[in-house]
């Protein structure tokens, strides 16, 4: 049976005595979050939620109100991936839900543990479509887009609700739950002890998952016979939380690395084994490729292709796959895996560390030699491009600056998106630490920026220092005001370039502005002093350096419009090759 151990406020004393005998829905729900250590709601109050938000609040769970549920979501998204619990988020019905709809597919494609609460109308109206307020069958809408959806309808089952919805966000691969909690459940009242009774503290709810031995032996082999071996650390890896043994497979293989971009940092990427530096030399050269927690998605081209050194577009480099994850069907998504090694990272990488023993040899000296040439070759001319400091700042002399400011603060999570602000942030700033890079994802979204800081900020109690192209700000730009409200250690560095991509588009008819364009020379600088944060506008590197500086010692909510030149960045950044453009 659930005991409510807790200290009690003041308020939660009177609601305690009024429902000796009762408890209604709105307490059921808090007490059961509570219970299981969801201490943090994300959200926006309103239709029928208003007063669970309240109660939660004087429950003493820290209630984080924000100006849209989409960067509620995504706050509660990424709270799910640096936590590793579900990030909790709340909405009103109809308009509210869909707009927290866009996180939770998010955290579904992700792979980050979330929940979605929203409240709903009345289900006899809705299922009759007679025209509730914010009629919408939302459970329906959702389930398509959610690892699972749960509603429910009577008070005594809110503990199964929560429970359900706990277990499904976070045992297995991680993703997206929707829970659909309908008006009226709020005011139902139970009997106080019997309602409590019904609570479920989740027990290991993301249970370890051990891999077979005869498939970590199968994976040691191939690994062994490598003449050119590579891993791949991708973001289930920063997920795991299993930084020290992740550590001590790569530095006991010997193998070169290769971060993806949420991995970074997993391993320092000053780290002499990283390979980031030498990405497109490694794909197509290694014959054996370990993934661990990555996908053989989008972003590594599916495995095929030229990247991989295949002759055509279906065809790959003849490498050899050993693939450690912890969903038994992404094995064989884009190529064969030779060596599928399904169980949580953590297991997994326990499992080949012990299975390699002390003694494993390293892979062959012309690979690492050849590794190490390419890498510093790329490194060296990266040097170069860093040293250079153009009027008007470019990308390159902005995030030399923002390189060194998080070499000196390890610890800082940097937040990060846009295209241009997300490549080029991605390859010349160096992350030391795991999970302190936060960014744009498998779906490359935008509008991810605030939420994302608003959560890092909470969770880790951190300094955040956020990177965003001009047209990604805008996404969740009025969240500024969460930031203050708060007053979160929220850096933002705004890469204002006059437009998406850049700012040269223009309408040829002579019009309009083109459809890339921004208001040229805006200050973003501005918007945060209307809510009594820090505005900085800088043209030089050093008034950036002074301003990110100033940031991080005052820990006050600060917002630098860093004007770069606005023939900088290129169409889509590193991706152009999937924004077809008509040649003329
Ligand atoms: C990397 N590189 C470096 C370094 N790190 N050079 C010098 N020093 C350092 N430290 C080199 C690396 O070898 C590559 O050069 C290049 O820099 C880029 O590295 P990156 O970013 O790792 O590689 P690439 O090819 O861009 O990666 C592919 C990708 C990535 C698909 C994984 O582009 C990505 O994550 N994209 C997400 C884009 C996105 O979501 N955009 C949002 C939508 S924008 P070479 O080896 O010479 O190739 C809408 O328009
Ligand atoms: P990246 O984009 O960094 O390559 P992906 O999101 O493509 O990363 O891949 C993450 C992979 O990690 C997914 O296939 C997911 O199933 C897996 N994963 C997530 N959490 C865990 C975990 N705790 N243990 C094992 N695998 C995990
Ligand atoms: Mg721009």
């Amino acid at each position: 049976m659930a005991v409510i151990t807790e200290p009690r406020t003041a308020a939660s004393h009177a609601a305690a005595s009024a429902a000796s005998e009762s408890i209604d829905g709105f307490q059921l729900v808090v007490e059961a979050l509570k219970l299981n250590g969801l201490d943090t709601i994300y959200g926006l109050p309103g239709i029928p939620i208003t007063d669970l938000t309240r109660r939660a609040q004087a429950e003493g769970l820290r209630m984080l109100a924000f100006r849209h549920e989409q960067s509620a979501g995504y706050a509660a998204s990424i709270a799910g991936f640096l936590t590793g619990k579900p990030g909790i988020c709340l909405t009103v019905s109809a308009p509210g839900f869909l707009n927290g709809l866009n996180a939770l597919a998010h955290a579904t494609v992700n792979c980050f543990p979330m929940i979605l609460i929203s409240g709903s109308s009345e289900r006899e109206v809705v299922d009759l479509q007679q025209g509730d307020y914010e009629e919408m069958d939302q459970l329906a809408i959702a389930r398509p887009l959610a690892k699972a959806a749960y509603r429910v309808l009577h008070a005594a089952d809110i503990g199964v609700g929560i429970a359900r919805a706990i277990r499904a966000a976070v045992s297995g691969r991680p993703g997206g739950v929707y829970l659909d909690l309908p008006a009226k459940l709020f005011s139902q009242s139970v009997e106080a002890a019997a309602g409590r009774a019904s609570l479920i503290q989740v027990v290991d709810a993301a249970p370890k998952q051990i891999p077979a031995s005869d498939a970590v032996q199968r994976a040691l082999a191939l690994l062994k016979g490598a003449k050119k071996p590579l891993i791949i650390l991708g973001k289930g890896a920063a997920y795991a939380q299993a930084d020290v043994d992740i550590r001590a497979l790569v530095e006991r293989s010997g193998i070169p690395y290769l971060p993806m971009s949420m991995a970074k940092g997993l391993l320092p990427d000053t780290h002499e084994q990283c390979a980031a530096a030498a990405r497109s030399f490694v794909l197509p050269a290694a014959d054996v490729v370990l993934l661990v927690g990555a996908r053989l998605n989008w972003l590594l081209s599916h495995g095929k292709g030229k990247t991989w050194g295949g002759a055509g577009a279906k065809a790959w480099g003849g490498q050899r796959f050993i693939q450690l994850d912890i969903s038994p069907q992404e094995a064989d998504s884009n190529v064969r895996i030779d060596a599928p090694v399904i169980g949580d990272i953590g297991s997994c990488v326990a499992a080949l560390l012990a299975g390699m023993g002390r003694a494993w040899p390293k892979p062959p000296a012309e690979w690492l030699a050849a590794v190490a040439d390419k890498k510093n070759g790329n490194i060296a001319k990266m040097a170069e491009t860093l040293a250079h400091n153009p009027v008007p700042m470019n990308f390159h002399s902005a995030l030399a600056v923002v390189r060194d400011i998080v070499a000196a603060h390890p610890d800082a999570v940097l937040v990060n998106e846009g295209a241009n602000a997300l490549d080029f942030t991605r390859s010349i700033v160096d992350m030391h630490r795991p999970r302190k890079r936060l960014d744009v994802g498998t779906w490359g979204i935008m509008g991810v920026g605030m939420g994302y800081s608003v959560a890092a900020a909470v969770t880790t109690q951190q300094q955040v220092l956020a990177i965003e192209g001009d047209s990604a700000f805008g996404f969740s730009g009025m969240e500024v005001e969460t930031i203050c409200r708060y007053n979160l250690p929220v850096c933002i560095v705004v890469m204002n370039n006059n437009g998406v991509y850049k700012g040269t588009d223009t309408d040829p008819t002579g019009r309009d502005p083109g459809p890339t364009q921004f208001v040229k020379g805006a200050r973003y600088d501005k918007l945060i002093g209307a809510f009594g944060g820090v505005g900085v506008h800088a043209t030089t590197p050093a008034e950036l350096r002074a301003g990110i500086e100033a940031a991080f010692r005052s820990r006050r909510p600060t917002l630098i419009n860093a004007v770069i030149d606005e023939t900088a960045g290129t169409e889509s950044g590193r991706i152009t090759s999937l924004n077809p453009v008509v040649k003329k």
